[in-house]
């Protein structure tokens, strides 16, 4: 009862009992032994590095849930606005460095684990990434729980426990891409804790009966039932006692299995139900951009929104407050359409459980969501048939078929979009079944954007340019209908927690020193590195620079050795491409480059090649299987090229499987220069280039997504961009169509790339015949129009290459003006323009 003494018993036992964070190496180690003794009950003479590892995970855990347990209380106390972010993918990579540096532990860690006979290093590679995302969505997200937590702002994040991560790559003799699945929770992961007390019944199929005419309540029965259970995981804020929480959902099922299949004797029968209630987390889908039309995916979608609204309004209902100051109190972003459907679930939950009118619920929702729109590309907006929405969530349908009914004709849109349209565009039908949440066809489909857009307060794009584009053809219809204001942009950003001070320690020391500021006030504000640009002229600050540059090089290049056995050139410029493969990123325009330099050195003559700046090229990232092609191109021009006497010293090529967070920890800061080549207006915004750039490896690029914003920040002079703009692709486009060129004359240098693949200079020239042909043909990516502009913006990179003072200078101004792609800077203008949300940092009042 409420009346009840709380905390029980003596309270100075609890108060003298309640430890704070370990500061002093004597403690560190007596906690990490404790664990080794207790939690893993093993001793210290057979323990290995992994059992080194988990103790002082648990260890390292046990300071963050004091500052957890401190933040949680304090944010109960004071009740503020709260923010979830709900997002199907967060791509965390690995804790324990990132945990250390935030707490500010590292160097007591090190030396602690040094006097039990570690080395810290060896600990932090026994960890394995959480790789629950595909690629810049699901790390985005991860990149903003970080910010979040680090600017005191109470954000939690809403996902899935995926007990399979995205895929593990292998690449085959051959060349081919061979999935394995990734178990990542074999060995225990000491960085959840469960919350067996934490659940929440989610209803699948079943019959959803109307109560009354019209949009009123509905009784939703029978089905399915499944029970989501809570794990939770602590996001720590860097330098402050702020710890955020990333709620991840397991799907059981309700009961362990049905009893009466097992009285009769049917085991089988028993467990399939379990079987298919567990199926439901089992695997994060591995496709970027499309995968539309799956069942276990939709259920997927459901289950979590479901799990977590119903959470965040228990959570609400503890504050005693009514149920219309819910959006005073919460604020919901959707990241990208996947959660969409939690604007149906909180008008359902409304309606037929809370008993609110229609057009009162319809004003909480549409003042609660906020959306996220991640790419323009028509293929990859997100539909649902109707008949397995009707199917597997009946009650939902009819939401949907009602807020379409209303959204067409009730009051604000008959007030401000038909009477207007009728004004301007008389019986504009088109229109209206453009912006219909239902596009018509067999089957019909639910459009996620479209309802998304309509059930949000507001809506942005991810950089400048993809929220015009945003604004300008996907969503037009209903720019024009809601007004400009609704929509909006939040330059995408990065942690520079973990995107330089984790993954280029020596970079971040020397920043530090050289500006005479603590690193927590420099990673914490970004623009600070600003002051970087006087520094370029100091020689000697360029040597250390230069120095840095050169062991990070190393570094991967020990790397590569000790994992794939090859002995990489670092005398060489590194040239990086690290991202999905997919045909817009333009992998391909990539490799043809690199075959077209290798024919040119091949037809140099010795003498000349020797003036050759030597150039190695990487290559690493996963494909969906219709990009399976490139990644065989790849890897079998790398064993040509490589193995060829007259040119490997100038030229070398590696593709790296299994591309990760922790891979390109190590790839980052060793770059020279990195590519970010989509066709214009295709990539949203692009990420890994503002992470290039902030550990000093320059650009090259086309005027597409974040690179634009980039150019604008660093300076034109110290970006390499080429291409086509945005504008010239459909018309491009539209010439391929109508007026095709062929190759041979648009662009000779390519059009004998292409013949040498055929002709099987890389192996048996048939393989690559689809992959060739589309390109022959004028391919909608745009290789042949921009092939020569890339070719000049390489060689345009060795030319600047050649004076290596310059570059070096180039290299720290890129550094120093990339404050403004802090995700600090993100989140802020997230709370500040859209969730009207303030910093509750604990511990200062
Ligand atoms: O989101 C990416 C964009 O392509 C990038 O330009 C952008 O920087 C990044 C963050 O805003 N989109 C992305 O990664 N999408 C997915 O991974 C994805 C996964 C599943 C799915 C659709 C998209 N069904």
């Amino acid at each position: 009862s409420g009346k009840e003494k709380w905390p029980r018993g003596d309270e100075t036992v609890w108060k003298t009992n309640m430890r704070g964070v370990d500061a002093d190496v004597g403690d560190i180690t007596k906690s990490v032994v404790n664990h080794v003794q207790t939690s893993l009950a093993r001793q210290a003479y057979n323990l290995d590095n992994l059992g080194a590892y988990q103790a002082a995970a648990l260890s390292v855990r046990d300071n963050m849930l004091v500052n957890w347990n401190e933040t949680q209380l304090h944010y109960t106390r004071k009740a503020p606005k709260r923010a979830y972010y709900l997002s199907l993918e967060f791509l965390m990579g690995r804790t324990l460095d990132n945990a250390l540096l935030n707490l500010d532990l590292k160097s007591q860690y090190k030396d602690g684990i040094n006097q039990l006979g570690f080395s810290l290093e060896d600990l932090l590679e026994e960890e394995r990434d959480a790789a629950l995302g595909n690629g810049g969505l699901g790390r985005l997200a991860a990149c903003y729980l970080d910010s979040s937590a680090s600017q005191d702002l109470p954000v939690w994040g809403y996902g899935l426990r995926y007990k399979y991560g995205i895929f593990q790559q292998l690449i085959s003799p051959e060349g081919n891409q061979l999935e394995a699945p990734d178990p990542w929770l074999d060995n225990q992961n000491p960085w959840e804790l469960p919350r067996i007390d934490v659940n929440y019944e989610v209803r699948f199929y079943g019959q959803s009966e109307r109560l009354s005419e019209g949009h009123g309540r509905a009784l939703w029965t029978g089905g399915q039932e499944v029970l989501a259970v809570a794990y939770d995981v602590m996001i720590p804020g860097c330098n402050t006692r702020n710890t955020n929480n990333l709620r991840l959902w397991e799907s059981k099922p309700k009961r362990g299995f049905d009893l009466n299949s097992f009285n009769a004797g049917n085991y089988e029968g028993a467990v399939e139900s379990s079987n298919s209630a567990a199926a439901i987390t089992s695997v994060l889908y591995p496709n970027d951009h499309t995968t539309f039309g799956k069942e276990l995916r939709l259920k997927q979608q459901y289950f979590w929104t479901a799990a977590s609204l119903a959470d965040i309004i228990r959570r609400f209902k503890n504050l005693g407050k009514s149920i219309n100051e819910f959006p005073d109190y919460v604020a919901i972003q959707l990241n990208d359409t996947h959660p969409t459907l939690a604007i149906p679930e909180l008008m359902r939950i409304l309606i037929d459980e809370e008993d609110l009118d229609w057009n009162f619920a319809w004003q909480i929702v549409t003042n609660v969501f906020f959306f996220t729109n991640h790419t323009v590309l028509p293929e990859a907006l997100e539909k649902w048939p109707v008949p397995l929405m009707e199917h597997i969530l009946p009650r939902h349908m009819q939401i949907i078929y009602d807020i379409k009914a209303v959204s067409n004709t009730n009051t604000f849109a008959a007030r401000i979009f038909l009477q207007a349209v009728e004004k301007k565009f008389p019986g504009d039908r088109e229109r209206l079944a453009r912006m219909s949440l239902i596009e018509e066809g067999f089957p019909k489909q639910v459009r996620m954007a479209n309802l998304a857009c309509i059930g949000s307060r507001r809506i942005n794009g991810v950089a400048e340019l993809h929220s015009k584009l945003v604004q300008t053809t996907i969503l037009k219809d209903f720019v024009e209908f809601f007004g400009v204001s609704k929509f909006g942009n939040v330059t995408n950003g990065i942690t520079p927690r973990r995107w330089l001070d984790q993954c280029n320690p020596e970079l971040s020391k020397l920043i530090s020193s050289t500006l005479k500021i603590d690193k927590s006030v420099w990673l914490k504000d970004l623009y600070k590195l600003k002051d970087l640009v006087k520094y370029a002229a100091d020689k000697g600050f360029r040597a250390e620079w230069a120095a840095i540059k050169q062991r990070n090089k190393e570094r991967l290049a020990h790397h590569i050795e000790t994992t794939l056995g090859f002995t990489v050139n670092t005398n060489a410029m590194f040239d990086v491409q690290i991202k999905r493969l997919h045909e817009y990123k333009r992998q391909t325009l990539n490799i043809l480059g690199v075959i077209h330099r290798y024919l040119e050195l091949k037809a140099l003559t010795p003498a000349l090649r020797k003036k050759v700046n030597p150039k190695v090229v990487f290559f690493a990232g996963k494909a969906a299987p219709a990009f399976f092609k490139t990644i065989r191109l790849i890897v079998n021009v790398a064993r040509v090229i490589n193995a060829d006497p007259e040119t490997k010293d100038y030229l070398s090529l590696y593709f790296l499987p299994d591309y990760s967070v922790s891979l390109a920890e190590v790839l980052i800061p060793a770059s020279d220069i990195s590519q970010h080549i989509s066709t214009a207006g295709t990539e949203a915004s692009g990420t890994s280039n503002m992470k290039f750039c902030l550990n000093g490896g320059l650009l090259v690029g086309t005027v597409d997504g974040a690179n634009i914003e980039i150019a604008e920040e660093v300076g034109e002079e110290n970006v390499f961009f080429f291409g086509h703009l945005t504008p010239a692709v459909e018309d491009l486009r539209y010439q391929h169509m109508y007026h095709p060129v062929p190759v041979d004359e648009a662009c000779p240098p390519l059009a004998n790339v292409l013949n040498q693949i055929s002709g099987g200079l890389f192996g048996d020239g048939g393989v690559y015949e689809p992959l060739v042909n589309t390109i022959r043909q004028g391919d909608y990516y745009l290789v042949t129009d921009d092939f020569d502009s890339y070719i000049r913006a390489l060689a345009m990179v060795d030319e600047a290459y050649l004076d290596r003072d310059e570059w070096v200078k180039k290299s720290i101004c890129t550094t120093a003006n990339m404050g403004k792609f802090s995700s600090d800077r993100a989140i802020m203008d997230y709370a500040q323009e859209y969730w009207n949300l303030e910093p509750i940092p604990v511990g200062k009042d």
